[in-house]
């Protein structure tokens, strides 16, 4: 029997490579989009998938049309990946944040209740609940110390979705997935920033890479790979919370580093408030100024897991290297620039 998916935040870049691994598996997916003024259906159609998903209006801001969205859909699994993901945005509006992050999925696991509770759930969580370093790695029994208003909102949600399915037996799972990158990641986090600058710069259509703290280390993965533990969770006798990542940690200089590699680009690093010219497109010299307008109030300075217990239960393991995840956004950016297309 077809089995009906309900992916929330189908149009960013998770939502895309989970609703192409769903399709491929004969899925009915039902995305939900929110009403603007404009199309952003930008990735799905990348992924050429644009017109195999359904879709729903859906904002989780509003409980009502979450609802109606469950009604028209009956969904016998539920993806919540929207969010507002920026961590550094969410310290410039974190009230907005905690009312998407933290209360969109109360209304969510509330409606799934209400309408019967048995339709699966998958709750987005993340790392960053972790925030400052308690233990490392860090796994399912690390201590929580988030250390911004979006990690503080997710970490309510992850609580909620434990306590749904301990206070009503609901199948809910919780994902702690570290950072997925890809080249569908959105333009504005780090490893995007980065590749899509280069491009421009090798283009000569921008002059300086500004970054901010380049001690920053992350575990970054490929999100085609974090999506398949995503459906793995769902797929279980028994819902569970999960981390997902490589184990393997890399700041921020690293991955600049590796990402200006395959472009010839010979580095040099200055801080804050240089005039000195950015690309020398001769010599190949490329300027990485640092820049404190993207510095955070706190910052999360290390975040490597253990993804074990997935690995043990679920079977799963991260399949594409470091090298090769940065290799393709470096050449996807690179294509996009040169056809002069507009970033997605
Ligand atoms: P993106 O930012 O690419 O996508 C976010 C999605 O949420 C978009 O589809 C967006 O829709 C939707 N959305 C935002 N606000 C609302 C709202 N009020 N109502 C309904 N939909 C909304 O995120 P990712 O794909 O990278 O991440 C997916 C999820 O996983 C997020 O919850 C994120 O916090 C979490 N996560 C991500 C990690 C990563 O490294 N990528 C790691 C750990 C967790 P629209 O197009 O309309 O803006
Ligand atoms: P993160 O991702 O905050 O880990 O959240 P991001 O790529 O934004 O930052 C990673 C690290 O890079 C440092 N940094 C910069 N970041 C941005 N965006 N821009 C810069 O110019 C810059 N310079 C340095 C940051 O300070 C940080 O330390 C992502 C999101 O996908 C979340 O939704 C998800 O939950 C976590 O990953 C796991």
């Amino acid at each position: 029997m077809t089995k009906t998916a309900l992916v929330t935040g189908i149009t960013g870049q998770d939502g895309a490579y989970l609703a192409r691994l769903l399709l491929a598996k004969g899925y009915r997916v039902v995305g939900t989009f929110r009403r603007s003024s404009s199309s952003n259906d930008g990735r799905l159609r990348e992924l050429g998938i644009a017109e195999a998903v359904e879709r729903v209006d859906l904002d989780l801001h509003e409980q009502t049309n979450i609802q109606r969205a469950l009604e028209k859909v009956k969904p016998d699994e539920i993806f919540n990946l929207a969010a507002q993901s920026f961590v550094g945005l969410s310290f410039e509006q974190p009230i907005y944040t905690a009312d998407i992050d933290a209360l969109g999925p109360a209304r969510l696991l509330e409606a799934v209740r209400q309408a019967g509770g048995r339709a699966r759930f998958y709750q987005a969580s993340t790392s960053e609940m972790f925030g400052k370093v308690q233990a490392v790695p860090q796994d399912e029994a690390t201590s929580f110390y988030p250390r911004s208003p979006y990690g503080v909102a997710k970490l309510y949600a992850h609580w909620l979705t434990v306590n749904y399915r301990e206070s009503y037996g609901m199948h809910c799972s919780s994902g702690i997935l570290f950072n997925h990158e890809s080249p569908l990641r959105g333009i504005d986090f780090v490893t995007r920033k980065i590749t899509y600058s280069m491009a421009l710069l090798k283009h000569g259509k921008l002059d300086v890479l500004r970054l901010g703290n380049l001690e920053a280390r992350r575990d970054w993965g490929f999100a085609e790979d974090y999506v398949q533990g995503m459906w793995l969770m769902l797929q279980q006798d028994t819902p569970d919370d999960y981390v997902l990542a490589t184990g393997e940690a890399r700041t921020v200089r690293d991955f600049v580093e590796r990402a200006a590699e395959p472009l010839g680009f010979d580095l040099v690093w200055e801080g804050a408030g240089d005039t000195e010219r950015g690309l020398d497109r001769r010599s190949g010299r490329l300027l990485v100024q640092v820049d404190p307008a993207f510095y955070r109030p706190a910052e999360v300075e290390l975040l490597v897991g253990c993804a074990g217990k997935a690995a043990c239960k679920l079977g799963w393991k991260p399949q594409t290297s470091f090298a090769r995840m940065v290799a393709m956004m470096v050449e996807a950016d690179d294509r996009r620039v040169a056809e002069g297309r507009a970033p997605i």
